[in-house]
């Protein structure tokens, strides 16, 4: 490798340890604790705190198979207080006391109830658009999965059964904190060994923050083949509205498994744009004519007039931005990720891999359609997609003229196509954080997202010291002390040890690179870290200057957009921190999946001496890695190979 020395001293530097503290919202641990031992007790005193339906969902009465009940009973003397007049409030307490939007939900939360849940994992051949993509794999037997539901407050438990062939999984929980919890975090290599095929495991994590996510796959391509679903946990908003609607999954989907386009070629381009699983598959790929033609079926929803709907959008894509919008309507967003924000109105919502907005749709048409029905759809966003000629953007109906099943004829709203960030101004929490200065020297070094070329590996993305490389039978929770003192450079492990209120600050760059067959380089990677919301301080399509002292005047950290995916502009950088209140190994990545399974990724461990794992916790993992080690010992398990090493060909995640 070669770097310019300023560049070496950086990476010695990255490593040294300094301690600043500037941060004084500390979240207060006994009350945690004490919410969890009543959670784990699992106490439910008929008629003392409040058990109702949440916002969703909007039939009278809600159909069973659907609709939770939050449920507050341990919360003696406390009324639900969510309408559609006042959707801030969530709980009012015996002494004018209450959890509402205004709460700082980092610090404190409502007492739920345990809900637990069972998701099975197998193989199916899917044909979600009309065309058979035979190496589908999904959660009880449908894409997407299950929709996973909880309250503000709850202990949520999943057990996760591998009933594959040829793969072990892990199953990551989008955008949780897990605070105090990183080893339910899902991450083969990094927070357990994979679940051998045959074996289950069994998550289990509060849900501290509210709003939508989805849970997915992090065993290597799995989720593009299907192994992905919504999530939401209910609580407050910022706005108001009536009604809200089941989660919408955007994907792009291919008509291959991805570990077949990997094994091929590193990257593939898409085929279709699917919404909730339904898709239309109609256009004609130039190179490839005769593909077959879909069944046609498109995702719709009946609207009633002048009534508010909340849209819960999520990105669920491999490699495509999507760009969202409803011929004749704006939207009102009132959440990014798992953050609450100031309502903002726009004609159109650009949505990266990974990220997630609840927005607001009033059932009032600025421009009317002649026949009363509206197009929702989905654009891929310029440079953000690797579609062979422009799909059908069309992927959605909005009716208010149930009778007329024809398709719309509206016409498309006016909006900008670049792949961008929604505009960074508009993302405002509502929840204010202001950041101090950062308690890592190292933030003055940029950490250089770039395409490498490994002998044997083919093209490969390095994000830090070497294009990662996990080892599934080594998971770093496990690994705290390697044995050279060092850890290898494919782990790409940056260790962080600092007092819990302090500010950890991250420089990540992008330089634009020469254009590479088989990979796509595309306007921004959506980068994504575990464990924590970031605070983005910056984020420029300018080159870095190369020092933080540069553009220190423009660092905003007087409350700043925070999320947990942010779109890393090509050329440009981002500067982000988060709080070092978290201990344990996190994955920072690219959710693009080529770019995270060639090695766009590096591990954060934070306070690792702070961790603390159950020995019953601890057990099961031991008992995970001990089941994983003895199956792919045995070369008849894996797939086409006769060789363990060969069987891994890829980052892992
Ligand atoms: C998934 O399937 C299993 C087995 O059929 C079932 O017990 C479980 O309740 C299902 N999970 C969800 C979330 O629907
Ligand atoms: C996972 O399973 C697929 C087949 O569905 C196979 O092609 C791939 O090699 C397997 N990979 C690993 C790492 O288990
Ligand atoms: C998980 O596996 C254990 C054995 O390893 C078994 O006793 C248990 O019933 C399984 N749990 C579920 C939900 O299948
Ligand atoms: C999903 O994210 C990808 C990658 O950032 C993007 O290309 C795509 O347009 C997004 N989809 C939607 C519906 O916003
Ligand atoms: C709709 O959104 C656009 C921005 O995308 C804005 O300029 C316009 O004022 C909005 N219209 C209404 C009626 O809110
Ligand atoms: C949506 O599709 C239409 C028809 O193909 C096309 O003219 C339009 O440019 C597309 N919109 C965007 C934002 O890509
Ligand atoms: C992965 O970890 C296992 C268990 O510690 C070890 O035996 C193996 O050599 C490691 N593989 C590599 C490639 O380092
Ligand atoms: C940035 O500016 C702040 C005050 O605005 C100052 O405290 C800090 O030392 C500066 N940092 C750098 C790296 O120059
Ligand atoms: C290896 O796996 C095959 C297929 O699952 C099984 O039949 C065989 O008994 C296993 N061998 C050992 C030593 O466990
Ligand atoms: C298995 O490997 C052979 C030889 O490398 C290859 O031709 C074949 O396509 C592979 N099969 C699958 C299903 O990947
Ligand atoms: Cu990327």
């Amino acid at each position: 490798m070669h770097l310019p020395d300023s560049w070496l001293k950086c990476l010695v530097s990255f490593l040294d340890v300094v301690t600043l503290s500037s941060f004084s919202h500390k979240p207060s641990t006994q009350q945690a604790l004490q919410a969890q031992d009543v959670v784990h007790e699992n106490i439910r005193p008929p008629g003392k705190g409040p058990i109702f339906y949440p916002p969703y969902p909007p039939e009278d009465p809600p159909p069973p198979d659907v609709a939770i009940q939050c449920d507050y009973s341990a919360m003696k003397g406390w009324k639900n207080c969510n309408d559609k007049h006042d959707r801030g409030c969530w709980l009012k307490g015996p002494e004018g006391q209450s959890f509402s939007i205004d709460t700082n939900y980092e610090q404190d939360w409502p007492i739920g109830i345990k809900r637990s849940y069972v998701l099975d994992v197998s193989e199916m051949a899917l044909a979600p658009d009309g065309v058979s993509m035979p190496y589908g794999k999904v959660f009880n037997g449908s894409y997407p999965g299950p929709w996973i539901q909880a309250c503000w407050g709850d202990e949520i438990e999943i057990t996760v059964r591998n009933n594959l062939w040829y793969n072990g999984t892990t199953i990551h929980w989008h955008g949780l904190r897990q605070w105090n919890t990183v080893e339910m975090d899902g991450v083969n290599g990094v927070t357990q060994c994979p679940i051998a095929p045959g074996e289950n495991f069994t998550y289990t994590f509060m849900a501290l923050q509210y709003g939508s996510s989805w849970y997915h796959s992090h065993y290597s391509l799995q989720y593009a083949d299907g192994l992905a679903g919504p999530m939401t946990i209910y609580g407050p908003s910022t706005a108001p509205y009536d009604d809200a609607i089941e989660p919408i999954l955007m994907t792009d989907w291919n008509h291959r498994s991805a570990f077949q386009d990997w094994a091929f070629s590193q990257f593939a381009p898409m085929t279709n744009i699917l919404l909730n699983g339904k898709g239309r598959y109609n256009f004609v790929n130039p190179k490839k004519p005769n593909l077959p033609i879909g069944q046609p079926e498109r995702y719709s929803k009946v609207f009633k007039r002048y009534r508010r709907y909340l849209l819960r959008l999520i990105n669920t894509s491999l490699d495509t931005t999507f760009i969202f919008s409803i011929d004749g309507h704006n939207v009102t967003v009132i959440g990014a990720d798992f953050v609450p924000i100031e309502p903002y109105s726009t004609s159109s919502v650009l949505v990266a891999i990974g990220q997630r907005y609840h927005v607001i749709v009033e059932a009032n048409p600025l421009v009317e359609s002649s026949d009363g029905n509206y197009w929702m759809r989905t654009s891929p966003a310029d440079g953000c997609s690797t579609f062979p000629s422009k799909p059908d953007n069309r992927t959605g109906i909005i009716r208010y003229n149930a009778e007329n099943t024809n398709d719309p004829t509206s016409s498309e709203n006016n909006f900008p196509t670049a792949c961008s960030d929604e505009p960074y101004e508009s993302l405002i929490p509502k929840l204010k954080w202001t950041v101090g200065p950062p308690a890592n020297e190292e933030a003055l070094c940029p950490l250089r997202v770039r395409l490498t070329t490994h002998p044997e590996k083919k093209n490969r993305w390095n994000a830090y010291l070497d294009p990662l490389w996990l080892n599934f039978s080594e998971p770093t929770i496990f690994n705290l002390d390697p044995p050279s003192g060092a850890y290898p450079k494919y782990l790409d492990v940056v260790t962080q040890d600092h007092q819990e209120d302090s500010w950890i600050y991250l420089v990540i760059t992008l330089q634009k690179g020469p254009k590479k067959p088989g990979i796509f380089q595309p306007g921004g990677h959506p980068i994504h870290f575990h464990g924590h919301d970031f605070a983005l301080l910056a984020q420029s399509s300018d080159p870095y200057p190369g020092s933080l002292a540069e553009i220190n005047d423009t660092l905003k950290t007087n409350n700043p957009p925070r999320r947990d995916v942010v779109l890393l502009p090509t050329g440009g950088y981002i500067v982000i921190a988060f709080k070092a209140d978290n201990p344990g190994p996190w994955l920072l990545h690219c959710h693009i999946a080529w770019h995270a399974s060639s090695g766009l990724a590096f591990q954060i461990l934070e306070n690792k001496d702070r961790m603390r794992i159950t020995p019953k916790d601890r057990k099961a993992m031991e008992y995970t890695c001990a089941k994983w080690n003895k199956w792919v010992g045995n070369t008849t398990n894996l797939w086409n190979t006769t060789a363990a090493d060969e069987f891994q060909d890829d980052s892992g995640i």
